[in-house]
């Protein structure tokens, strides 16, 4: 399954800017605040010259690139958590994701209102963390005490849930994120289970004018350097830039973006990001029907590269064959990989590499 994300931040700071400048999906952002009555949801292909690279020797139908689900949801205001303004509904959709894109202001405006009327992406990265931090207090203050009453039944389960609902309910109410507590690994996974929003990793985006589109002001400073005490990496986009050259075919936008002196547009830039921050890492295949970017974590072994495909060739899982691009660089075809001993036969217990390229042999479905 592909990654998710979900965008959250005030009102009117570029949260569905940010969202077409990764999707290119066109949606609707308005100078005022609109009820929004559902979630935007688009899909963000992660740009990859390794398949260029693959593609100059392996023919094949297409080019099939990594991808991002995004969920872009109405902004959060001060005073959420006690029903101020729609943000908080939308919650219930961020739940979901692997990780969180906060996108806080640093663009000027005469036109724009700032719901805190001034600017300063420092303070706003405090309020949404309080925010986020309440809402998780809610819900672990709305399951503690049934919690609680069901570990009296003296279930193994049960009681380890209460202990962890116990636990978050300390740190959230001591305003502190769940992502900072000591859990051990069945406790993180019950936590995820549960859509903890301060479980999960945070990404700022510091949404920057056309005049700082190098995120270079001391405002994108400030910014970072909150970011970074919190954990959290930044990196600066220009929504309104980057928005209109998503929209551009691939030619016109890297004329468009050499003009602006970016190399690379928004997208590349974010996903290396969050893909450092996830620990995840790319792996390829490549044949005459499509040569493809797959995503997994860092340090998995084959069988789970092979379950990213289809759940299917997990358990189904021989062996896989392995070269990397250099190594198809340097021969040209996997034939002459072949030859060269540099076709690598890997079994279950092969920890796949960033960029490995992997044909996967796997029994008859079903067979274990
Ligand atoms: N000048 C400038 N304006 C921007 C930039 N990014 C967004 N805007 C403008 O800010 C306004 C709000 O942008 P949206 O993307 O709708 O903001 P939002 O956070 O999704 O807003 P809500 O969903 O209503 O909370 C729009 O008029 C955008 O054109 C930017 O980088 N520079
Ligand atoms: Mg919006």
């Amino acid at each position: 399954m592909a990654l998710q994300v979900g965008i959250v931040g005030l009102p009117l700071v570029g949260k569905t800017t940010i969202f077409n400048a990764l999707t290119a999906a066109g949606a609707e952002a308005t100078a005022y605040s609109k009820a929004q009555s559902k979630p935007n949801i688009g899909v963000a292909k992660i740009p990859d010259r390794r398949l260029n690279i693959i593609n100059q020797f392996i023919e094949t139908q297409k080019l099939v690139p990594a991808t991002i689900s995004v969920v872009d949801v109405a902004g959060l205001v001060r005073g959420a958590s006690s029903g101020q303004g729609l943000g908080n509904k939308f919650l219930a959709h961020i739940r979901d994701m692997d990780a969180i894109i906060h996108v806080a202001r640093c663009f000027d405006s005469d036109e724009v209102i700032h719901s805190e009327d001034t600017i300063d992406a420092a303070r706003d990265i405090d309020t949404i963390e309080t925010e986020l931090i309440l809402a998780d207090l809610e819900q672990v203050g709305n399951s503690l005490d049934k919690a609680k009453r069901a570990a009296k039944s003296g279930d193994k389960e049960t009681i380890a849930r209460a202990e962890v609902l116990e636990k978050a309910y300390a740190q959230l109410n001591d305003g502190k994120p769940i992502r900072d507590l000591h859990l051990n690994p069945e406790q993180a996974k019950l936590v995820k289970s549960m859509g903890m929003l301060t479980s999960k990793k945070v990404l700022v985006v510091a949404n920057v004018g056309e005049d700082d589109i190098h995120g270079a002001s001391d405002r994108v400073k400030a910014a970072r350097e909150k970011a970074t005490a919190m954990g959290f990496p930044l990196v600066p986009i220009c929504g309104k830039l980057e928005a209109e050259i998503a929209e551009l075919s691939e030619a016109d936008r890297g004329e468009m973006l050499q003009g602006m002196g970016l190399t690379e547009p928004a997208l590349t830039i974010l996903a290396a990001e969050a893909y450092k921050l996830l620990g995840l890492q790319s792996f390829f295949t490549a044949g005459e029907p499509e040569i493809r970017a797959w995503t997994m974590s860092i340090g998995a072994k084959a069988p789970v590269a092979a379950g990213v495909i289809h759940s299917d060739l997990e358990k189904s899982f021989i062996k896989a064959e392995v070269y990397t691009i250099a190594d198809l660089q340097q021969f040209k075809t996997e034939h002459d990989i072949k030859q060269h001993g540099k076709l690598r036969l890997e079994g279950k217990e092969y920890v796949v590499r960033d960029g490995d390229v992997v044909h996967f042999q796997a029994g008859l479905a079903g067979k274990k």
